[in-house]
């Protein structure tokens, strides 16, 4: 049995009307009066909140993804309610089960923190029987997932004209490398996107090479942009009773979080980035936006600065940002109350080119404390800082367990872990994390009680080699 955990409790916030779907539908006809009366929506519910179901419930996904961006994807929508069925290849299942393993013969984190919540059914999508059973999910579920390579869905003969034909509600959605272009044929891995949406050429410092981040922005980052692109279709086509094909490619959703960049880009043709600290330091900029280290993205100039413990400890660091309205403060608490009414440090136009010093003189302050410490003097006076927090102290940090964004599950075949839990709160939508699934766990629950096979049925389709593996070759054949 998985785990359940309540990981929010319910905030006391205004009503808001919930959706009917037959009755929005019917909204554009409505009569003044009856738009006054709550535009077609039910009567607000009387129900406690977080006991009114959850904000998907109903919603049926067929889920086809693998490895690390569809599966966010279908994660989210499954934290918020939705009835996700992974489908499988028998005895392989999503490759990530296996890579990155730290228990002997048990799924790996790399799966189970980004499958949770969901149902596994194996099926082999190229057998005739397994085509079948495909074609009845296509009819039972309202959107197919998927991330396969290009072309790989349409060599499964699940095309897209396929599916509308079989199910014209059915929303199809998908994550590319790139979307149509010169490049729409590649396969692509999470740092091919940082680099590909122009992440990398901005990320890390100026003397140095392109860096990626750790933050999984190219796989994580374009599924969080499809569930949204999801969930927009869902609601269409409660007015248009149709699905419709959503794609979105890993470079696009790149580029979308690396927007401020391209702004610069733009800025660059007027004259340099005067926040950039190599416009304090004298140094040309050239046609492209620069890496910029750890300076500030947004208007308020920033860097990491020391910490005491710094020489042993590589986290013992903290982001500072000078915000114009507080540079007061700021000057106090460093010693350098002069610097409140310098002409070169008073203003932030002056400061800019004196950037260096200024966070090598604020440095030299922080260097005295401790991150926390830090960050519990400049709070008081709203200085804006960032302790930079390992993975160990975010592991253990109580504020977030709390929450329910760090969330323990115990699993059958590793034990207890941790997973990282709907990063949106909803007040009457609750999420409760449970474990992934084990490979093919509900294939036989799903045959028989969602798609109504009998179990002689079921017997013909285990026959059939379309929900197990093929068998390995007897010893003398395989010789
Ligand atoms: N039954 C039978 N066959 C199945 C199956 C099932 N249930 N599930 C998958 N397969 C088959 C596919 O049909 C495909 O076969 P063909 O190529 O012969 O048609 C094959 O498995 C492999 O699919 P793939 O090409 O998608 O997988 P890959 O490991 O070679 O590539 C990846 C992985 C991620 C590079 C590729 O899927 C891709 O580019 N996806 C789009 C971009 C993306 O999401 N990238 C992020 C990945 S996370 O870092």
């Amino acid at each position: 049995m998985a785990t359940r955990k309540k990981v929010h409790a319910p905030s006391k916030v205004k009503a808001r009307p919930q959706a009917s779907a037959k009755k929005v539908v019917n909204a554009r006809s409505q009569k003044p009066a009856d738009k006054a009366n709550g535009n077609g929506l039910p009567q607000p519910s009387t129900k406690p909140w977080g006991q009114a179901g959850k904000a998907l419930d109903g919603v049926k996904i067929l889920d086809f993804t693998h490895v690390q961006s569809g599966p966010t994807c279908t994660q989210l929508l499954a934290y918020m309610g939705a009835d996700v069925i992974k489908v499988e290849r028998p005895g392989v299942g999503d490759i990530t089960r296996g890579q990155l393993r730290d228990v002997k013969g048990a799924d790996s984190l790399y799966f189970t923190m980004l499958n949770g919540n969901k149902r596994s059914i194996t099926i082999d999508s190229k057998n005739p029987k397994g085509k079948e059973i495909l074609n009845r999910l296509i009819k039972h579920c309202d959107v197919l997932v998927e991330n396969f390579a290009p072309g790989a869905l349409d060599r499964m003969g699940l095309t897209w004209e396929h599916i509308h034909k079989t199910n014209p509600r059915m929303i199809v959605a998908s994550v590319k490398g790139f979307g149509p272009g010169p490049y729409e044929d590649c396969k692509v891995y999470e740092n091919v996107a940082q680099c590909a949406g122009g992440a990398a050429s901005t990320t890390g410092f100026r003397e140095g090479p392109p860096l990626v981040t750790g933050a999984q922005i190219g796989d994580s980052g374009t599924g969080l942009h499809l569930a949204f692109g999801i969930v927009t279709a869902l609601y269409q086509r409660i007015r248009t009773g149709r699905g419709q094909k959503v794609l979105c490619a890993m470079q696009d959703g790149v580029l979308n979080l690396a927007r401020v960049k391209l702004r610069d880009q733009q800025r660059l043709t007027h004259g340099p980035l005067t926040e950039y600290s190599q416009y304090g330091e004298g140094v040309a900029f050239g046609k492209a936006v620069p890496r910029a280290g750890n300076d500030s993205g947004g208007g308020q100039p920033g860097w990491i600065l020391k910490c005491k413990g710094w020489e042993s400890d590589p986290d013992a660091y903290i982001y500072f940002i000078t915000q114009a309205p507080v540079w007061g403060p700021i000057c106090d608490l460093i010693g350098k109350p002069e610097w409140k009414t310098d002409a070169d440090y008073a203003t932030p136009p002056a400061r800019l080119p004196r950037l260096k010093h200024i966070f090598s003189t604020i440095e030299a302050w922080t260097m005295t404390k401790t991150k926390f410490e830090v960050m519990e003097i400049c709070n008081q006076h709203d200085i804006p800082v960032g302790p930079i927090l390992s993975m160990k102290e975010i592991a253990e940090e109580k504020s977030l367990r709390d929450t329910g964004t760090v969330v323990e599950v115990d699993h059958p075949g590793r034990g207890k872990y941790l997973t990282v839990g709907n990063p949106v709160k909803m007040s009457d939508s609750i999420t409760e994390v449970t474990r992934s699934p084990l490979l093919g766990e509900h294939t036989e629950e799903i045959l028989i009680k969602v798609l109504g096979y009998s179990a002689k049925d079921f017997a013909e389709i285990k026959a059939s080699g379309a929900i197990t593996p093929p068998e390995k070759p007897a010893k003398a054949e395989a010789a």
